[in-house]
């Protein structure tokens, strides 16, 4: 999945050094064995391809970090969160000490455990089984994690759709704002791209105009991809990378752009709070999914995708 680059190639002796030295508990990103850079389970393999719709490819107008190329991956190990889900039981939950499973408000037909069947990294993730309605909603929460980390958050996941993103919306990753009265800034799909949602006005990242959704992308069914979000709480700013790339229709910064963050700009002075994070599925337009999410971790820099 990534593309070999000189910077990356010099980087390959001290990722070594440093994956020897975390050994099993780093979180198994590649699994430590060099080489290629692919991962250890074989329906990765579909996750270098370029999704269908990605809008342009272009990182045009986005800012900062994204612009920067070849990252190296952080030490898993060391993070405020970081969960490969290799120590918990196929069939179980996730490890108790870490998540719990919420179905917050009200619950009906979704269910979760974690699974052998797909992984990114070694032999297990977490499969979600999202009902198509509100209440068969499910997620894994951790609470804890976010205060450790600042008011400034970068995300990093691996997640694995059943289907292709349909077109009401839909939400996969919710990240509660104690500046919006504890109401969510949620990640998910509508109009069958990413997206991001803000619940206490409905904005959207991208505009669902034409245009917006010409920014972001569809994920590939049944491929693995790896999403990194960076929400700075106090200054407002939010990024988000698909594969390493940053993705031009799901940026906020500090100026409106029309079919971007010019609707999100309607709340002036957005600066969220965050103080949890969840993983599952939830959806407002009748879409069940099933996916998986592996290696999850939240830190303080880029955590990066190899
Ligand atoms: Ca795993």
């Amino acid at each position: 999945m990534p593309r070999p680059s000189p910077l990356r190639i010099a980087l390959l002796p001290a990722l070594h050094l440093a994956l020897a030295a975390c050994g099993l508990a780093c979180g198994g990103d590649d699994g430590g064995s060099g080489g290629s850079g692919g991962s250890t389970t074989s329906d990765t393999g579909g996750g270098g391809a370029t999704p269908a719709g990605v809008g342009g490819g272009s990182t045009t107008g986005v800012g900062g970090q994204g612009a920067g190329g070849a990252t190296s991956t952080l030490d898993c190990a060391g993070l405020p969160l970081c969960d490969d889900f290799e120590t918990a039981a196929p069939g179980g939950p996730p490890d108790p000490a870490v998540w719990s499973v919420v179905s917050p408000n009200c619950s009906g037909t979704g269910t979760l455990a974690i699974d052998d069947a797909h992984a990114h990294s070694g032999a297990r993730s977490v499969r979600i089984d999202g009902g198509g309605n509100y209440c068969d909603h499910v997620f894994i929460a951790n609470s804890t994690a976010i205060a450790a980390v600042g008011a400034a958050v970068h995300g990093r996941f691996f997640v694995r759709f059943e289907d292709p993103l349909g077109m009401s919306h839909v939400t996969f990753l919710t990240l509660r704002d104690e500046n919006a009265g504890g109401r969510d800034l949620r990640m998910g799909g509508q109009s069958e791209i990413l997206m991001w949602n803000r619940e206490t006005d409905d904005a959207t990242l991208p505009s669902l105009s034409p245009a917006g959704i010409a920014q972001s992308l569809r994920p590939t069914a049944g491929a693995w991809h790896c999403i990194e979000f960076f929400v700075d709480g106090p200054s407002g700013v939010l990024q988000t990378w698909v594969d390493g790339a940053a993705v031009p229709g799901l940026q906020v910064d500090a100026t409106p752009t029309p079919d971007i963050d010019q609707q999100w700009h309607n709340q002036p002075g957005w600066a969220p709070a965050l103080s949890d994070v969840k993983f599952g599925w939830e959806g407002y337009g009748g879409q069940p999914m099933t996916l998986w999410v592996d290696d999850i971790a939240l830190a303080a820099q880029r955590i990066g995708c190899d």
